[in-house]
């Protein structure tokens, strides 16, 4: 049978145990990541004579290098390249879970959505308008809930057409002019250098662009990185790391206002009532 790698994202507390277990069942097993106490969760499901290795990764709500988690989950879809990535959403909590999915698009993985909660959805009267989510991003969107198990079947069905789906998507959104520039600047370096050729390009510059240590760290190895300094002197990496976000966040809400039916604000957590 086929095999393939699944790896399950998502911000905490939005499910992916749930769906994980409602996925593997008992065929489970418990470990650690190489180096590291953080707990790593594996399993096996068959379906439609694919055989899928699940990894549930660390709850996270970015995949900055500030956090342990965020870097065992960023550098297991660097390393590990899994098949197909699924983020978890909170379909509650809209704005703030579709963070992660500008980072995971940023890294270039075949993304699948699950939109979870979707019986909480429904109760809060809020209708997300799935097709048009999905045309939007490019990525496929199935609605779940995870503590009962609804939607599993089909997610494995996503699943599976996703991964033998050899189309490139897009996955990109731009930045104001000046980022652009040096971002594609940085792209053309890297893509020289067989020493990133490890990394999704696009990403890697972002990331420089935003001060990231690891990233960092990891280019000052490199013999092009004279080229990247140059690129980043004279650049203040803690306003473009702010603005890089804002970007992010203006490009989310700008979709959120044409998939849901009623005001965002509902979707985003009380703290962002206001925006
Ligand atoms: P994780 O932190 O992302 O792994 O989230 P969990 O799977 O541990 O779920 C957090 C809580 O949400 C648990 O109490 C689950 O039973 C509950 N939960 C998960 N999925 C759903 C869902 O689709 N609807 C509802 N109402 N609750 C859910
Ligand atoms: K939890
Ligand atoms: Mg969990």
């Amino acid at each position: 049978a086929e095999k393939i790698i699944v790896a399950l994202a998502g911000n905490p507390n939005v499910g992916k145990t749930s769906i994980f277990n409602a996925i593997t069942g008992s065929k489970q097993h418990v470990g650690n990541w190489p180096g590291v106490t953080v707990e790593k969760k594996m399993g096996k499901r068959v379906h439609s004579d694919v055989e899928m290795e699940v990894v549930d990764l660390p709850g996270t709500y970015s995949l900055t290098a500030y956090s342990l988690d965020e870097i065992v989950a960023r550098d297991f879809i660097i390393e590990e390249k899994p098949d197909i990535v699924v983020q978890v959403v909170d379909g509650t909590n809209l704005e703030r879970n579709l963070y992660l999915t500008t980072q995971l698009m940023e890294l270039g993985v075949k993304l699948v959505i699950a939109l979870n909660m979707s019986d909480l959805v429904l109760s809060k009267g809020v209708h997300i308008d799935e097709a048009k989510m999905q045309e939007y991003l490019e990525v496929p969107v199935v609605s779940t809930i995870g503590s009962t198990g609804n939607g599993i079947h089909g997610l494995l069905d996503t699943i599976i057409e996703r991964s033998s789906d050899k189309r490139v998507y897009g996955n990109t959104f731009d930045y104001e002019e000046d980022i652009e520039v040096r971002a594609e600047e940085l792209e053309m370096i890297l893509e020289k250098d067989p020493y990133f050729a490890h990394y999704p390009s696009r990403w890697f510059s972002l990331k420089l662009l935003e001060g990231d240590e690891n990233i960092l760290r990891k280019a000052r190895g490199s013999e092009s990185y004279p080229k990247i300094k140059n690129v980043l002197d004279n650049l203040d990496p803690d306003s473009f790391e702010s603005r890089i976000a804002d970007q992010r966040y203006g490009t989310i809400q700008f979709m959120l206002r044409q998939v849901c039916d009623i005001n965002t604000s509902h979707l985003s957590g009380s703290d962002m009532v206001d925006r």
